[in-house]
């Protein structure tokens, strides 16, 4: 059959990978190699000049990479996908692939704490300045884009909050003022949401995350049109050289297999501890864009296929209640990351956004009984018992509670 199919899940096991051009291998080979010989140097001169395609050194190109980067860019349906060190390595090469001094980046509402921390990074040192703003509807968009606005940032689902950004509003602005709009897809996976086919021009991930599924993995991707990609990959990729090695290539080729069958329970999952953490009299407020009371819903429905297995919650307290919680917890594990089988919690405020300084945090939602789960593909039944178990221990002595 052909590489290419009008099935995603069929294109995320195929597509990039040609068992005929080796040897027949059904699983794709590792080149674990740095550097590639040339025949001659007349041959080694043509590579380095750009006048013959070819391998040349693996901080340019790999094999084994090139497979990953292709399957992704059939998944996000781009053109062109350049893949990273890590997440962080894949944000900051299209960041500085594309910016300059002087430049401005209108950003959403909230952000990954290190991708905050790198904004602050890019503002203190290379005055490029950002502005964090909800993008709630078009006029307020509008009217935030500054004469120097270079690029727009955008996470949607936003890490922890779970705010979701209306990716076709915000790509129909920035087209009219030719502003280049990345979305960091790393909630979702390119099988709940795929932003170029809403008009964005990048997507990024950290494939650390559901790409790869099983908590072995640090990595990152970017996916784009062929000549803005091609741009990033002779500056940023190859001259900063945060690049992926060709075993976590393998190991995402492999992850990204059961891509769809994983989300899929990872959502059927979320949905069913959901409506049990929603109804908990422990609980102040979920935060999941399955819940029909969520403020976006309706954005959700529109561009996402499925909720995605991410909830975060408020619960009744602060940090020590929010701190016992966790440490109740018997098959959930304490942990940052997500996307993985097991079933993950977090405190956003002391971990994962501990650098954003309190008043931003404060202002992005990000609150000290604010808690992140990211729900594995353990039984749901397991799982909920757990929390379950969990939150009684915390409330039946509540007033026990040392603060
Ligand atoms: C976490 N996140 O939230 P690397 N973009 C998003 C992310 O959530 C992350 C990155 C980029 C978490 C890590 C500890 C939306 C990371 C950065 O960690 O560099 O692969 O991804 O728990």
């Amino acid at each position: 059959m052909s590489m290419k199919s009008k099935y995603f899940e069929t294109n995320a096991i195929h597509a990039g990978y040609e068992v005929s051009k080796h040897g027949g291998s059904l699983s794709p080979p590792i080149y674990q190699t740095s550097t590639f010989v040339f025949p001659d140097a007349e041959t080694g001169e043509r590579r380095f000049a750009g006048n013959e395609a070819g391998y040349v050194y693996s901080r340019l190109k790999n094999p084994t990479v090139v497979m990953f980067e292709e399957r992704m860019a059939e998944l996000e349906g781009g053109e062109k996908g350049l893949a990273f060190a890590s997440g962080m390595a894949a944000v900051s090469a299209v960041l500085l692939g594309l910016l300059k001094t002087g430049d401005h980046i209108l950003c959403s509402e909230g952000v990954y704490g290190c991708t905050f921390g790198l904004l602050q990074y890019m503002e203190d040192h290379l005055q490029i300045g950002h502005s964090l703003i909800p993008m709630e509807n078009e006029a307020a968009l509008e009217a935030a884009i500054l004469p120097n606005t270079s690029l727009i940032y955008i996470e949607s689902p936003i890490n922890p909050t779970m705010k979701l950004v209306d990716l076709e509003m915000v790509s129909r602005v920035a087209r009219e003022k030719n502003i280049p709009v990345i979305v960091d897809n790393t909630f979702c996976s390119p099988y709940l949401q795929q932003p170029l086919k809403k008009g964005c021009d990048i997507v990024v991930h950290s494939a650390t995350k559901y790409l790869c599924g099983h908590g072995d993995v640090i990595g990152g991707v970017a996916v784009g049109r062929q000549d803005v990609m091609q741009q990033i990959a002779m500056t940023a990729q190859k001259d900063i050289g945060g690049i992926m090695s060709p075993f976590e290539a393998w190991l995402l080729l492999r992850g990204i297999k059961t891509l769809p069958v994983r989300m899929d329970r990872h959502c059927d999952n979320a949905e069913r501890v959901a409506v049990l953490l929603k109804r908990h009299p422990s609980i102040e407020s979920i935060f999941f864009p399955g819940d029909p009371d969520f403020a976006q819903y309706k954005a959700g429905k529109r561009q996402m296929k499925k909720a995605g297995g991410m909830i975060s919650f408020l619960i009744k307290g602060g940090k020590p209640e929010a701190q016992q919680i966790m440490n109740a917890l018997k098959l959930v594990k304490i942990a940052v990351s997500l996307g993985d089988a097991e079933t993950l919690i977090q405190h956003p405020a002391t971990m994962t956004h501990a650098v954003v300084p309190e008043q931003e945090r404060e202002k992005m939602g990000i609150k000290q009984n604010l808690l992140r789960l990211s729900v594995g593909l353990e039984a749901w039944q397991d799982i909920w018992a757990d929390l379950e178990q969990a939150l009684q221990s915390v409330y039946q002595k509540e007033n026990q509670v040392v603060r």
